[in-house]
């Protein structure tokens, strides 16, 4: 059994509160209301009296603060005394405690402020005051409508469904029929997923349903996204740059923030509506996926409103989404491209030759740069026909131990178009009629610059092999099954 001075960790905190400030009371009433014992050591008898009716409090009268009372204080201390002086000299017989504070929110030094700021707070409430204002407009525009569509642009991503989903959640409220309708098709396999785990009735619009709406709203989009037949829309909610010919009755664009999805979080939130668990998924995935994980354009708004989505949502089902990234299709050109791998220090390189889809490509050096001590993946191939002809070189870095897209420009920028970033590279080099064979050597020799040329021809003559080998099928429909 280990114990320390002034109680372990479980035992309850007896808060100790020096002075005879205007706050004493107050800070007195607020613990004992919280049910913890309280000490005060004071110098005016008075504050005994005025103390007497709160229960489980134990106060010490000294004789003034320059000396402490004559048994041993326990921290947190709370000084609630308003002179300068007094605060000094109970400050100069204050046991050592990190947990010391001034009740208050001004900077007093060797002390930390007991409460926020009446300026922070005041700044919170008004946030959420103007919050709500808004959400009472969305509501008063859907309890004068009947029918609504909530529109996402083309091909929904995730961030414009969970935006979708939260405000038909809204505009339910004013009572009016909500569709949560998409322009386009959804292409993406993850995308199909969270539609069929959301097993709402989202679908793609029906000619004249806009027309039989008397409420549209738009989320994640503008509608000059659209390139012809622009929607007339009465709500816009989106994170994208404003665009000038944006007009709506209600509008509420954020290009600060890292999703639509943050917007509508936030109004749930200040409304204090119950955050379903599909919802918060689709809100979360969409967060999440349009930050890449806040690592991208993500605020503080973003991070609050993560903050508040990752402990409702369905996890399971997230990390589902995470892990379905292959296509059953591309199993054979990854296996295909594993055992046709050449290795060069850090590099892993892999020429798979006349191939349908520089998604392949993408796919394959993605995978392929999880293996240790790879720190760059490089996969080419020939795609298209005739003067369309050309060798495509995929680079994929940790962005860490080289710039690959830097390197992708070295090797290729004279031959063809080349350039990337840290972690991403590519390479596009016309070669017309050139067989196959061929674009060996001009893929090694342009790579690898500086390899001996007995080495470089050893590659030439290993990849050459690999291209006579039999194909991997071509995968070019990423398909949901079932
Ligand atoms: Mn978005």
């Amino acid at each position: 059994m280990t114990t320390t001075q002034g109680g372990g960790p479980t035992d309850p905190v007896t808060v100790t509160v020096i002075g005879h400030g205007s706050q004493v009371l107050p800070t007195v009433g607020l613990f004992v209301g919280g049910g913890l014992p309280v000490r005060v050591v004071t110098a005016r008898p008075a504050v005994e009296q005025l103390l007497a009716p709160y229960p489980g409090v134990r106060v010490d009268v000294i004789p003034s603060y320059a000396q402490p009372p004559a048994d041993a204080l326990a921290p947190p201390f709370i000084l609630a005394l308003d002179r300068a002086e007094d605060l000094h000299q109970v400050q100069a017989w204050l046991p050592p405690s990190v947990a010391r504070f001034h009740t208050g929110s001004r900077q007093v030094r060797g002390l930390l402020p007991l409460l926020a700021g009446p300026q922070a707070e005041r700044d919170r409430l008004l946030a959420r005051w103007e919050t709500l204002r808004r959400v009472d407009r969305l509501v008063a525009m859907a309890r004068g409508a009947r029918r609504a569509v909530v529109l996402m642009y083309a091909d929904p991503d995730p961030d414009a469904i969970g935006a979708a989903l939260a405000l038909a959640q809204i505009l339910r409220l004013g009572g009016c029929e909500i569709a949560v309708r998409f322009t386009g098709e959804v292409r993406r396999y993850q995308n199909k997923l969270l539609l069929k785990y959301l097993r709402r009735r989202i679908s793609r619009l029906r000619e004249g349903e806009l027309a039989e709406a008397d409420l549209v709203a738009v989320v994640d989009a503008q509608p000059g996204f659209w390139r012809d037949d622009a929607p007339k829309a009465d709500i816009v909610i989106d994170h994208h740059p404003v665009r000038d010919d944006t007009r709506a009755a209600y509008t509420d664009l954020r290009p600060g923030y890292g999703s639509t999805s943050t917007i509508l979080t936030e109004y749930l939130q200040a409304a204090g509506l119950a955050i379903p668990k599909a919802v918060a998924t689709a809100l979360l995935y969409g967060l999440t996926t349009d930050t890449d994980d806040l690592r991208r354009h993500a605020g503080q708004a973003d991070i609050r409103a993560y903050d508040l989505l990752h402990g409702r949502v369905d996890r399971p089902f997230l990390d589902r989404l995470q892990k379905a990234q292959i296509p059953p299709r591309l199993l054979d050109a990854i296996a295909w491209g594993i055992s046709h791998r050449v290795v060069y220090r850090d590099l892993m390189l892999i020429h798979f030759g006349e191939i349908g889809t520089p998604d392949t490509l993408v796919q394959v050096a993605d995978l392929v740069l999880l293996t240790c001590g790879i720190n760059v993946a490089v996969c080419a191939g020939i795609i298209g026909r005739g003067d369309e002809r050309r060798l495509v070189v995929v680079f994929r870095g940790d962005g860490y131990h080289m710039d690959v897209g830097r390197r992708a420009k070295d090797a290729f920028a004279d031959l063809g178009s080349a350039g990337g970033h840290k972690t991403m590279g590519r390479a596009e080099v016309p070669i017309a009629a050139l067989p196959a064979a061929e674009s060996v050597p001009l893929l090694v020799d342009n790579l690898f610059r500086r390899m001996a040329p007995e080495r470089r021809r050893r590659l030439v003559r290993t990849l050459v092999e690999h291209l006579a080998a039999p194909r991997p099928p071509d995968p070019d429909t990423y398909e949901l099954e079932g």
